[in-house]
């Protein structure tokens, strides 16, 4: 299904947040309390109690037919069934649409296993995709962990970009005592001010307009993954507190995202902002950027003496190389699988070589999880990776010439006494005594 061709251009952009899963669904009710006019807000989800709590964007109860009803426990390929049987209406749903952000936390079964499908729904619908996704703390265990990257890997797949924020993040900002519910607020938080940031910049008139075309050239069709960071300050020094407060975010890791980004978007907004302001703001972030390609964007909105300065991070890095899979590959414990994501979501342009997913990265070292990639079959293998196998087989080989061998020395073995049956008759079958060991019987020389 596309758009159109001949349909008038909008004055602004058809903006739609769908919120997949109990995560995606109070993301994005928070969000249609207050997004920008003109955004329009569904929620989806298996489970009947998530929407029941719904007031603010139109709900719909995915897997009717499968039935879902109370969620899935986890299971991300009953999420993938529910969806499917529900394409006709979900299509509905991203109809029409410019801009279509898919919400979701990953690793749970719903988020996990229906966002990448309802991204690939509003791609063919020509709609810019952007996925805004929250991924499990280290605590909630491996498996979770892995079937999230397993679902971010497959909405970057399809997805134009996706942003991310490990909940993990949170812990980072240092306060121990932190409880759970504040953690997935400040978490939220992040999130929300993903969509806010870029859907304001987009609807906002300002001085310096960022218009939704600006946007889809610096992430369409890219695959991208990235961040959105939105700070605030106020006073004299507000410039170099806003950028203070930006490259202190977790999501810019210590300045490491804005060197990896080639694409930026920069949007201030505040009032009397200055041109000196402008200029120290943005040589700030270009200095640290060196290969990103920046669009600028400034609007007179806020308030008191507040400026404000939102900036969207795009890269074109694989997921392995984001820094959130920058440990090793956590092996999961006996007993657990490691989930994952599924090996061939919708033959999505651009899809990573299996190989990268589970590599180190020369990353920031941040603890995370690693996605456990599926053995490859034969028939999966492109040109490339079959490369890749073969330079890595060679990079084996000199070490394996180097291994000693391994020898078995003689071992101590000697008859000892038959304990309580040492009176006891022996049994002899066909002249021999089965009490003794065989290897003792034939002879054997064990070495
Ligand atoms: N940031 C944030 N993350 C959350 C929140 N609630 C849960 N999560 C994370 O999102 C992951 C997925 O959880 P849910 O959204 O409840 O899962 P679901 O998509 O509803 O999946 P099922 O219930 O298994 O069908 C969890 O492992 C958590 O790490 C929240 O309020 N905020
Ligand atoms: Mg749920």
């Amino acid at each position: 299904m596309s758009k159109p061709d001949n349909k008038p251009p909008a004055a602004n952009p058809a903006i739609r947040l769908v919120g997949l899963g109990e995560t995606g669904v109070k993301l994005v009710e928070t969000l249609a309390m207050i997004a920008p006019e003109g955004v329009v807000a569904h929620s989806l989800d298996t489970d009947n109690r998530s929407l029941s709590r719904c007031h603010q964007s139109k709900t719909f109860l995915l897997g009717q037919a499968i039935p879902c009803g109370l969620g899935t426990g986890g299971d991300s390929a009953l999420a993938r069934a529910a969806v499917e049987s529900d394409s006709d209406d979900l299509a509905g749903i991203v109809e029409d649409a410019d801009l279509v952000f898919i919400v979701a936390g990953m690793g749970g079964g719903t988020g996990t296993g229906a966002a990448p499908f309802l991204a690939n729904l509003a791609k063919r619908a020509g709609a810019l995709v952007v996925g805004v996704a929250a991924t499990p703390f280290d605590c909630e265990g491996i498996q979770r962990c892995n079937q999230a990257t397993g679902g971010l890997r497959d909405l970057k797949q399809v997805a134009d970009a996706v942003f991310h924020f490990p909940n993990q993040d949170v812990i980072q900002l240092g306060d121990s005592d932190l409880g759970l519910n504040q953690a997935l607020e400040i978490a939220n938080r992040h999130l929300c001010e993903a969509v806010l940031g870029v859907s304001r910049m987009l609807l906002e008139s300002g001085m310096l307009n960022v218009s939704f075309a600006d946007l889809q050239a610096l992430v369409r069709d890219r695959h991208s993954l990235g961040a959105v960071v939105h700070v605030e300050a106020t006073g004299a020094d507000r410039t170099d507190e806003a950028v203070n407060k930006m490259l202190s975010h977790p999501a810019v890791r210590g300045g490491e995202t804005l060197k990896e980004a080639n694409s930026l978007l920069v949007h201030i907004s505040g009032t009397e902002v200055t041109m000196a302001e402008m200029n120290a703001i943005t040589t700030a972030i270009c200095d640290r950027a060196p290969a990103a390609k920046l669009v600028v964007g400034a609007s007179a909105n806020g308030s008191g003496e507040s400026i404000q300065l939102t900036v969207v991070m795009a890269h074109t890095g694989r997921l392995a190389e984001s820094g959130e899979e920058g440990a090793p590959p956590k092996p999961a414990p006996a007993g657990q699988e490691s989930g994952s994501g599924f090996s061939d979501p919708f033959n999505a342009p651009g899809a990573d070589s299996y190989l990268d997913l589970g590599s180190e990265s020369s990353g920031t070292g941040r603890s995370g999880f690693a996605y456990t990639p599926p053995a490859p079959t034969a028939d999966a293998l492109t040109p490339e990776c079959r490369d890749d196998l073969i330079r890595e087989a060679a990079r084996e080989e000199p070490n394996r010439a180097k291994r000693r061998k391994i020898v078995q020395e003689m071992l101590p073995l000697e008859i000892v006494s038959k304990g309580r049956f040492e009176n006891s008759e022996p049994t002899i079958h066909q002249g021999e005594d089965l009490d003794q060991p065989t290897y003792i019987r034939r002879g054997a020389i064990l070495n």
